[in-house]
């Protein structure tokens, strides 16, 4: 059984395999945290809100800040990150290593409304190389790249099992933790998202203010049969349906006109993901990996799946 520190060993990244291991590190041991404090559940005071709201007027879940701050500790522990946009920060973080290389887009704990009834959540995260000189101050432009532009991007989904799941660009790995001997092990390399499948996934309640293309595509899945599957946490969502095949879709809707869902740290990370699992991602125009992003937590339309799934749906928009 192949633990993660072995295959990061020799795992391609664009950067030095040192940078690769300090940040995965950073990332499992606050997952460790993360997955022990979700697991006890109500016996520790993690459950409820923080009484705080971030920046989208969401309020903030104690395990929401808990999972911030243990995830910016460890980065500044890694001494590899130069500068962090967090979904719990209104303004980028400048770490303790201002001269680092690398910049780390994350939603600390997604889906954190389904924390106090026992619902899978989870934890995304997207790396850049800085685009501002070694030496000088960090800045806007670093987060704010395309997502073709990603060198490391996965997410930890703390569910029945915790699983790590990343890729570098060449394939897409999944971990699972082993709580025994604490440590993550290889579940499975190089995972293929089915080019096709008979799932999809939005919030139906929305669905009169869909488009009426997206409508019309609802009414093509409920005439093929398809199942409809929505738990309300996007990394669970995104999880099954690259494993059985599927479409997960956050359209513009009355409330949300760009979408729900925020480009930098849920959606391109997945987008990427899937596109090196053999699926696809798109806001109903364009891939996601392809959209300039204007402002640090913009929200985006997001399609993304099973390839053929994807392109069917588009051809209703
Ligand atoms: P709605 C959770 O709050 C989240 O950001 C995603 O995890 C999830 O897919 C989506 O929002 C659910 O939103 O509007 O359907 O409740």
């Amino acid at each position: 059984m192949k633990k993660l520190s072995e295959f990061l060993a020799t795992c391609p990244f664009k950067g030095s395999q040192k940078s690769l291991q300090s940040i995965m590190l950073a990332v499992v041991e606050a997952a460790k945290s993360i997955h022990k404090d979700v697991n006890r559940g109500g016996l520790t005071d993690i459950y409820g809100s923080a009484g705080s709201q971030n920046i989208q007027g969401e309020t903030q879940q104690k395990l929401d800040v808990i999972a911030n701050d243990r995830l910016i500790e460890q980065l500044n522990i890694s001494g590899e990150i130069c500068l962090i946009a967090s979904e719990e920060n209104d303004d980028l973080i400048l770490t303790n290593s201002p001269n680092s290389r690398y910049v780390f887009c994350t939603d600390p704990l997604d889906g954190s409304s389904n924390i106090d009834v026992n619902i899978s959540i989870g934890t995304i995260f997207s790396v850049f190389e800085r685009v501002s000189a070694v030496g000088s101050q960090p800045e806007l432009a670093d987060a704010l790249q395309k997502g073709c532009k990603q060198i490391l991007a996965g997410y930890v989904l703390y569910s029945t099992a915790t699983v790590l799941v990343f890729t570098t660009g060449q394939s897409v790995s999944i971990f699972v933790y082993d709580e025994d001997i604490k440590e993550f092990i290889s579940l499975q390399e190089d995972v293929k998202i089915p080019q096709s499948g008979k799932i999809y996934s939005c919030n139906e309640g929305n669905a009169l203010t869909y488009t009426q293309g997206v409508q019309n595509y609802l009414a093509n899945c409920k005439t093929k049969k398809y199942s409809a599957r929505y738990i309300g946490s996007l990394v669970a969502d995104f999880h099954r349906n690259m494993l059985k095949g599927g479409l997960f879709m956050y359209p513009s809707t009355e409330k949300d006109k760009n979408g729900k869902l925020r480009l930098l740290y849920e959606c391109n990370p997945l987008a990427w993901l899937a596109e090196v699992a053999g699926g696809a991602a798109s806001n109903g125009e364009v891939n996601i990996l392809d959209i300039e992003p204007q402002q640090l937590h913009q929200r985006v339309p997001l399609f993304i799946g099973s390839k053929a799934m994807l392109q069917e749906a588009l051809s209703f928009l």
